[in-house]
């Protein structure tokens, strides 16, 4: 059986590249919502609904666990998936959460996000669960991904508004949560702003090592070697195809049209 993976477009890329590293023989199925991307800027109600039509679809693919690579539908749709299936289901908050505590040595710690994952306090609450005496600064950051998403990786235009939404976390915090998919693409730029001293969190490298946990624990591991990936997409597989390469970091076989809403 394979690992379902799910994000609201390409972002999730990021965690597939990690989970890649650390399980190669492990099969993924993967689902980006192309057609309805950008979750971050929507509400609960409509990213729940999304997230379990997701979630029926990927039960159909045999799969063992699901993951939810999306940082905006962990925050909103994490517990409603939880109580649809009877797999296990990991969001990319609670990992996240967990390094960055671990890693602060001053206990200021700062999350950038979209508007829905700063706004739901997800992050916010994991840490302060782990530790009530770390300082938590928040800051939504909604136009970094359509800039990341138009290729602007180390453009003048992405350094100006990563300037303005740091200027809050800057010189504070020791440790800075990237609390979305796509804001891994963005290090180089936000090192910039914050200072090399400063550790950026990137929650899919955590997230990987709980999936290798839970099916270590479930004896769920595969030990031979696995087959191909699949990926799944609701509009434009060609290019998520182009596109998905750099959030991958190598070649995309073929990503397959899937009408979603049917689901
Ligand atoms: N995948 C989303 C997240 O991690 O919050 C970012 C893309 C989006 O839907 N805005």
């Amino acid at each position: 059986r394979g690992i379902g993976v799910f994000d609201s477009g390409l972002g999730g890329l990021t965690v597939v590249k990690e989970l890649r590293k650390l399980l190669p023989n492990e099969k993924i199925i993967y689902f980006g919502d192309t057609a309805r991307v950008p979750y971050g800027s929507k509400s609960k109600k409509v990213i729940v609904k999304y997230s379990k039509e997701i979630t029926n679809f990927l039960m159909t693919k045999n799969i063992k666990i699901i993951v939810i690579a999306c940082n905006t539908a962990t925050a909103m749709a994490l517990e409603e998936i939880k109580n649809m299936v009877d797999i296990p289901v990991v969001g990319v908050i609670k990992p996240g959460s967990r390094r960055a505590v671990r890693t602060t040595t001053n206990n200021n710690i700062g999350i950038i996000g979209t508007t829905a994952t700063i706004g739901s306090n997800s992050y916010y609450n994991e840490v302060k669960n782990i530790n009530k005496n770390i300082n938590v600064y928040q800051k939504a950051c909604p136009l970094f991904v359509p800039l990341i998403e138009e290729g602007l990786l180390e453009d003048s235009v992405t350094y100006e508004m990563a300037n303005r939404y740091l200027n809050g976390v800057k010189g504070k915090v020791d440790t800075l949560v990237l609390g979305c998919t796509h804001y891994p693409l963005i290090k180089k730029t936000i090192k910039k702003i914050v200072g090399e001293n400063v550790i950026l969190i990137d929650s899919a490298e955590e997230t990987a090592i709980e999936v290798r946990d839970i099916l270590y624990s479930k004896r769920l591991l595969r030990n031979d070697e696995g087959e191909e990936s699949d990926f799944f997409v609701s509009d434009m597989p060609k290019k998520f195809e182009e596109i998905g390469k750099i959030f991958l970091g190598t070649d995309l076989k073929e990503a397959k049209y899937i009408d979603i809403e049917s689901y």
